[in-house]
Formats: structure tokens, C-alpha cells, sequence
């Protein structure tokens, strides 16, 4: 039975389109298919789910900002940003709760400018690389660290 803070999932850029266009490098899956996937395995360990996605920068530093006191822990994929954000670096510095920072594709992977992540440098742990289960695995990580009360 789900109790106390929910998990926060934030989705930055482009992600709304997740479904219709490159499947060969995010997979067939929506954002809502994800949604759908991340709240059923929250809730069989203990947590709700916000799920949200913005095009906007400041949109998730402001999303950031509500889980510090609101959320147990929070599984981002800034998209673009990861990569480009001393913003959302410098909102997940601000914040005590784990951050854990999650791609569908493996960044290290693909092109040299995708290869440096300003959200990692901030972030408690990184996953990437396995499709959609890559937030399934991050709702794990997210979960066992909020049991441990662990802090980033
Ligand atoms: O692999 C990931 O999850 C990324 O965060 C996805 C970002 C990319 O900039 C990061 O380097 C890695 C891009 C998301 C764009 O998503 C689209 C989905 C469908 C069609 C076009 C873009």
C-alpha cells in the first residue's frame, strides 16, 4: 500500500514525442506507456508517482525545487539539458533528496557532446542504456534509497 512521499519522474525535452520518431535509439515506447509502467512498480514498493515532462528549462529547476520538501526522491531524464544545464546542476545541488539521473539510450555511447553531463556531476548515480526499463530500474534505486533514508 502506497505511503509517505511519492517518487518524483521528471522528463525534460523532446520526451512527449517518445513512440513516434527514432524507436531504433528510444525504443516504441510513449511517455505514457512509461508513466503507466513506473507508477504500477512505485506502487508495489510502497510510493506514488508524479510524472511530469516540460520543453521548459526553468520548468523543471521550478519541479526541482517542489520535490525537495514534497518527494522521497526523484528519477530525472533532462533530456538535452543533461547536457547543457548548469541550472538543473546547480537545482539538484540544492536539494538533499537522492537525484537520480536516467536515459533511455546510453549517452557514453553516441556523439562527444552528449558524452559530458552537468546533471551527473550533481546527481546521486546515473542509469542508461536500457530502454524504458531504465526508469524501472531507477524507481528501484529510487525506492531502496528512500527506505534507507539515504541522502545525495
Ligand atoms: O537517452 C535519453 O533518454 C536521452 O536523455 C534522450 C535525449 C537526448 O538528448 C539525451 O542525450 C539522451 C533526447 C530526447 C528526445 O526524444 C525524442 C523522442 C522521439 C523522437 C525524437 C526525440
Amino acid at each position: 500500500m502506497p505511503d509517505g512521499k511519492p517518487i518524483y519522474v521528471l522528463n525534460g525535452p523532446n520526451l512527449n514525442l517518445l513512440g513516434s520518431r527514432e524507436p531504433h535509439i528510444y525504443g516504441s515506447a510513449t511517455l505514457a506507456d512509461i508513466e503507466a509502467a513506473v507508477t504500477k512498480r512505485a506502487g508495489e514498493l510502497g510510493h506514488t508517482v508524479v510524472f511530469r515532462q516540460s520543453n521548459i528549462e526553468g520548468e523543471l529547476v521550478d519541479w526541482l525545487q517542489e520535490a525537495r520538501d514534497k518527494a522521497a526522491a526523484v528519477v530525472l531524464n533532462a533530456a538535452a539539458y543533461t547536457h547543457t544545464s548548469v541550472a538543473l546542476h546547480d537545482a539538484i545541488k540544492a536539494i538533499a533528496i537522492p537525484v537520480i539521473e536516467t536515459h533511455l539510450s546510453n549517452p557514453a555511447a553516441r556523439e562527444d557532446f552528449r558524452h559530458v553531463s552537468l546533471v551527473g556531476k550533481a546527481a546521486k548515480g546515473v542509469i542508461a542504456g536500457f530502454g524504458a526499463t531504465s526508469y524501472l530500474l531507477a524507481i528501484e534505486a529510487a525506492a531502496a534509497l528512500a527506505k534507507e533514508g539515504q541522502n545525495a
